[in-house]
């Protein structure tokens, strides 16, 4: 079509593309959780559905995008880590961030009723994002230790919080004040002391959020692998969880992932999704 008068405009939008051999990092966060989660009848301090139902939304954007390399969630936020190299959408930032941003929310509202059974969604949610550019790997791994720290001291001052609530029968202005002032040391003596809890033992995707990486799955001994996106809860700010999974650092090819525990459902959802998909072709 011939060009319009009107075309001009065009120029007026900003080049938003991000720097070359940088991570892309893309985090989103409930609006108002604070409220939506006690509407909606939240367990406290955590609801395992709703978490559940977070990461199903989170595996829904990497299925999306193969260029996330892992994921990190906890509570209402995700964060979303593209490798360096991507030319997703040719690297511009808001395309990326709002079609993360919506894809997640739209899956999350798709996705309730599967996670959160006869609890009605009573109204949409909404989720913030921004993206974070990290130059080095250290300052990637900072960054995701930061929000693991983060879940560390959130959930270990919710979990005796909501302890001396429901269980003690405190206000919550006296919990509030019991627990002014304590350090890790003295809200994990609380717990063991008053309550039997040792806050170790307690669910690791409560103490430590959900990881999330693609793997190559092999459901039988040499069966053909199968690629699934794993929940894992581990420590990331360890060395450890880098020198186990070197694909995210080096060239990234997705690692095997063995396991003899039971397949938890986010990932029997996955391969039950596969078969299906496998029968409409074949
Ligand atoms: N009961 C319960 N609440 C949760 C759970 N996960 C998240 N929340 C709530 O979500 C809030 C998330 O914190 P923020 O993101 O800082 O607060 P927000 O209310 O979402 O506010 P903005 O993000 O600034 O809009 C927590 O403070 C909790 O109130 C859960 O598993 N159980
Ligand atoms: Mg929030």
């Amino acid at each position: 079509m011939a060009c319009s008068r009107y075309e001009y405009v065009k120029s007026y939008e900003q080049d938003d593309s991000i720097l070359p051999n940088v991570w892309i990092v893309i985090r989103i966060d409930g609006k108002k959780f604070h409220k939506f989660s006690k509407i909606h009848d939240f367990e406290k301090p955590n609801d395992e559905n709703a978490l559940n139902l977070m990461n199903a939304a989170a595996i829904a954007v990497m299925e999306e995008f193969r260029d996330i390399v892992l994921a990190y969630g906890q509570s209402d936020e995700y964060s979303f880590v593209f490798r360096k190299e991507t030319q997703a959408f040719k690297r511009r930032s808001a395309k990326l961030l709002t079609y993360v941003t919506s894809l997640f929310s739209t899956n999350y509202v798709m996705q309730w009723p599967q996670w959160m059974k006869d609890r009605k969604l009573n109204y949409a949610p909404c989720f913030d994002g921004r993206v974070v550019l990290y130059p080095s790997d250290e300052n990637l791994r900072d960054y995701l230790s930061w929000r693991q720290a983060d879940v560390h001291v959130n959930n270990l001052y919710n979990t005796a919080f909501w302890k001396l609530v429901l269980d003690k029968g405190l206000s919550n202005q006296q919990a509030e004040e019991r627990l002014r002032g304590t350090f890790s040391a003295d809200k994990n003596e609380l717990l063991f002391q008053e309550f039997g809890i040792n806050y170790n033992n307690m669910p690791a995707m409560y103490r430590k959020g959900t990881i999330l990486m693609r793997k190559r799955l092999e459901l039988q001994p040499g069966d053909k692998t199968r690629q699934v996106i794993v929940p894992l809860h581990d420590d990331l700010i360890s060395s450890k969880f880098w020198k186990t999974h070197t694909e995210l650092l080096g060239k990234y090819t997705p690692g095997s992932y063995k396991t003899t525990a039971e397949l938890p459902r986010l990932l029997t959802n996955q391969l039950e999704q596969q078969f299906e998909n496998q029968a409409i072709i074949s």
